[in-house]
């Protein structure tokens, strides 16, 4: 397909005021009767034909007016369908076309999961389902009556509110009409239907409405639906109290499904859901689920305004709603939790998914200016780094601008396909502030580099730092300009206390954050009486690599002192991941590996302090991951290395802490029944951690520890995770618990999944005939989302010993599963194949292979968009 370019964009020809669907319900041959009322655009080009969009479709007839239009009026082909001369005024066509949802497995458009009819319209299915102009700024009122046979589909759900229902008379069939009175674009379209359970609850908004909530799931798993219950509430609470944002429709429904690309959909009053982030019970759910799920549910709902009330106007501008709603996400679940971990977790997220992104082939700007297929775009960097942006413009512009921001931001573009202009100029409003320079967050890829030396000056009682920010090029970026980067800092004392922050200007650093807007600044600090040891970038407040020159010593006070929880923290992995750099550089060489003192003396200290959050200390445990540490190193990576270091690291540390981490062991056990909450969460996390470094060193204690916890578990948190470090860390044991847990668990897909996962990231040569075998087995399917994800994709994106084997054998394995998939899900193959996106970095001899196994994908003829775009841009 040819490149769209942002810089094409025209308003569209025709809109669409209302849309009548009428759908038919059938296993292999649903018919859907669109009624479309259509007038000129003012704002687009006079006389224009109608052109709507198509995909995979047949028409069956289409009248205009009520009149069958000749056949030479117009022209349908499976993509499009082009009115040649309309006339020019308001008028109605009446589309039929016929689907087969039980083929449909790139489940995009009208599909079916586990029998039930469902939709994904996000972001260009819904003209899969019938003609329409499929984009995000055409916005319609919708009216759908479904009909089924009441036996196959006992519930029939649409976007909107119920209008009515009823026996369809004389037939085995009925009905059900939805109203969705909110003007909306064809991507938020939903409709099921299916034989489901649901659970029900009254919320009553700020205003006093009532809204009846529903969470429709599968048969016989209704009982698993609370927590996500729970989660839909204080959602719908906290948008109110934190964003003065009501919930607009009678009903608010979720659906959850077991085959889902992605993670969830937003739908105007009927989210659809991976059942993943639906269900959860303490014997099935581990906390990490418990935290998605509440996310996730939030996420979706938040979507009602900064998506669906406030839509995109094309889809370059997709991080309006998604930046700004995973912003929305992280905030209501540090208000939910504990804010430092929270923060801790999403950085950990950002740098080990949205930094090697930026860093390949694949980097692309927060908001891109051309793409090839849209569906490659909904990445880590329109999300997560679109949160980022958000969230400085938030730092800069202090809680009440920011605010202010918002408000206006509802005020001005309710109802609207908005752009991210829109939106920053609402800040640059309400704040009386110029934003142009910041804007370029949204338009220039790649990770900034801060470099920052601090100098102490003992007679002149002054601190001065010089900052130099660099941007390296990017593909389709060579030249960069300098950003707006907000650098919250911190001097601290020797006391272990920050230090006032006087500028030598007499103006007060502003909420401790420094402005950094030239390639080059200094600031100087008066007053500063002794030494500090500068800690910058607090709570990671820009999305920048930092190099600040600080010495062990100084990270090792910071790791104990620092005021700062997300640099407290920070200190510490920057300490392990310099000691993982160069214990793989020794290991390469075949030097003796470094001692780890520095860590040792770090942790024990994190350990030894009874003040602090065990979810925090947990997080501090946890070393940066190989892939991390890879990315760290940057070029000539040789993943086994790497993995041989960080094991030996594991080891020291469970030795040297040994006493220190049987103590949290035993201090943090929980009496009584599991619970999902933070507090109880962070005590199991800081025990798991124990478990798993103790077991690290390899000792009969260490494993005994680990199949105790594993057979006496009473919730899938502790059982998991005590199978994960027996996989791990005792291969002896490993393959008897993975049985036990395989046959308890063997009918519960999600479940499965896990045990899926934890197999394909075993870093040992067997790992790959074992993925191959499990790819064979009865439970595995190809065509579904959550098992390749959980077996193929663990492996390609977590086992970097494997996927990256010498002999190329997990290269082309992933390449297989690639050209397997595409011809059933496009989508789920693209994202399996975006796991080369940092195969530059590998040394010469996997790097060959790799190239190889990419090569070997672009031949294939007949690829799919999706798999193209990726893998042109990969090897570009
Ligand atoms: N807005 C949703 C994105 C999404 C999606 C995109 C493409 C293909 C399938 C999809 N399913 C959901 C989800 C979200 O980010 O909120
Ligand atoms: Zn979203």
């Amino acid at each position: 397909p040819q490149p769209v370019r942002l810089s094409d964009y025209r308003p569209p020809d025709w809109l669409v005021d209302t849309v009548h669907l009428d759908v038919r319900l059938h296993p292999t041959a649903t018919r859907i009767l669109a009624r479309l009322a259509l007038r000129p655009n003012p704002e687009g080009r006079e006389g224009s034909p109608i052109v709507l969009d198509g995909d995979e479709l047949s028409l069956k007839s289409l009248t205009l007016d009520g009149t069958p239009l000749a056949g030479n009026a117009y022209v349908a082909t499976a993509s499009a369908l082009t009115v040649l001369a309309p006339p020019q005024r308001a008028l109605t066509l009446e589309i039929e076309t016929v689907v087969d949802p039980s083929a449909n497995t790139k489940l995009m458009g009208l599909y079916r999961s586990s029998g039930a009819y469902c939709t994904q319209c996000e972001a260009e299915g819904f003209r899969r389902i019938t003609y329409f102009p499929d984009r995000p700024d055409v916005l319609a009122v919708y009216t759908v009556r479904i009909e089924a046979e009441r036996e196959e589909a006992p519930v029939l759900l649409a976007n909107g509110n119920p209008v009515e229902s009823g026996p369809v008379e004389g037939t085995s069939r009925h009905y059900a009409v939805w109203h969705d009175p909110w003007p909306k674009p064809s991507y938020l379209f939903a409709l099921v239907g299916g034989r489901l359970e649901r659970i029900v609850e009254e919320f009553v908004t700020a205003s006093g409405r009532k809204v009846e909530l529903g969470i429709y799931v599968e048969p016989g798993k209704a009982g698993r639906a609370g927590y996500a219950m729970d989660a839909l509430r204080r959602s719908l609470r906290w948008d109110e109290e934190a964003f003065g944002r009501e919930y607009d429709l009678d009903v608010f429904n979720i659906v959850a499904v077991a085959d889902f690309n992605m993670g969830a959909m937003e739908n105007k009053g009927l989210n659809v859901f991976n059942d993943k982030y639906v269900l959860a019970s303490p014997e099935t759910a581990t906390d990490a689920d418990y935290a998605n799920i509440e996310a996730i549910i939030a996420h979706e709902y938040f979507h009602n305004w900064t998506g669906n009330r406030i839509t995109c106007r094309d889809w370059f501008q997709l991080c309006l709603k998604e930046g700004l709603t995973v912003f929305r996400d992280q905030e209501f679940s540090s208000d939910q939790r504990s804010r430092a971990v929270k923060r801790i977790a999403d950085v950990r997220l950002l740098k080990s998914h949205q930094f090697p992104e930026d860093a390949g082939p694949l980097a692309h700007p927060v908001r891109p200016d051309t793409y090839r297929e849209i569906n490659n775009f909904y990445t880590a960097t329109v999300y997560e780094k679109g949160a980022e942006v958000v969230r400085m413009l938030k730092t800069l512009l202090g809680e009440d601008g920011f605010r202010s921001g918002m408000d206006l931001y509802f005020e001005r573009h309710d109802g609207d396909a908005a752009t991210v202009e829109d939106f920053l100029a609402c800040f640059a409003a309400a704040a009386g502030t110029d934003l142009s320079q910041f804007a370029l967050w949204y338009a220039q890829s790649g990770t900034p580099q801060l470099t920052v030396s601090g100098h102490w000056d003992a007679s002149a009682r002054s601190f001065r730092l010089d900052v130099e920010q660099t941007l390296a090029p990017t593909p389709g970026q060579d030249e960069k300009r300098p950003m707006v980067i907000p650098l919250a800092l911190g001097l601290v004392g020797p006391d272990g206390r920050d230090m006032p922050l006087l500028l030598d200007d007499g103006t007060n650093a502003g909420r401790g954050v420094l402005t950094i807007t030239q390639p080059r600044q200094s600031f100087v600090f008066r007053d500063v009486e002794h030494r500090p040891v500068p800690s910058l970038n607090r709570g990671f407040s820009a999305p920048v690599k930092l190099v600040s020159g600080l010495t062990t010593e100084d990270l090792v006070f910071l790791a104990r002192h620092d005021a700062d929880p997300f640099n407290r923290f920070d200190a510490g992995q920057s300490i392990a991941l310099a000691h993982l750099v160069e214990a793989t550089a020794a290991h390469r060489a075949g030097h003796p590996l470094p001692a780890p003192d520095a860590l040792v003396a770090a942790l024990g200290a994190t350990l030894g302090d009874a003040s602090l959050d065990p979810a925090f200390v947990a997080q501090a445990l946890s070393l940066p991951s190989e892939s991390d540490v890879a990315r760290e190193i940057g070029g000539d990576v040789d993943p086994d290395a790497i993995h041989a270091a960080r094991l030996a690291l594991r080891r020291a540390l469970g030795e040297a802490l040994a006493p220190a981490l049987e103590e949290a062991y035993a201090r943090h056990a929980l009496a009584g029944p599991y619970s999902p909450d933070a507090a109880s969460a962070g005590r199991r996390a800081l025990r798991n951690a124990g478990l798993d470094l103790l077991a690290a060193t390899g000792s009969a204690e260490g494993v005994a520890r680990a199949l105790a916890h594993f057979e006496r578990a009473d919730n899938m948190t502790d059982r998991f995770h005590a199978l994960s470090v027996l996989a791990h860390n005792a291969p002896l044991a490993r393959e008897a618990a993975l049985s036990a847990f395989y046959e308890r668990f063997r009918d519960d897909p999600l479940v499965v999944d896990k045990w899926l996962a934890l197999q394909a990231q075993i870093a040992e040569p067997g790992t790959l005939e074992r993925v191959r075998a499990l790819a064979a087995h009865p439970t595995f399917s190809w065509g579904n989302p959550n098992r390749v994800r959980s077996l193929i994709g663990s492996f390609a994106s977590i086992n970097q010993t494997q996927f990256h084997r010498a002999d190329g054998a997990g290269h082309d394995f992933v390449a297989e599963a690639v050209l397997e998939l595409d011809g059933r899900n496009p989508q789920v193959a693209a994202r399996l194949l975006a796991a080369f996106k940092s195969w530059r970095a590998l040394e010469p001899v996997r790097r060959s292979s790799a190239e190889r196994a990419l090569r070997r994908v672009a031949a294939r003829e007949g690829l799919s968009p999706d798999v193209a775009d990726i893998v042109s841009r990969s090897l570009d």
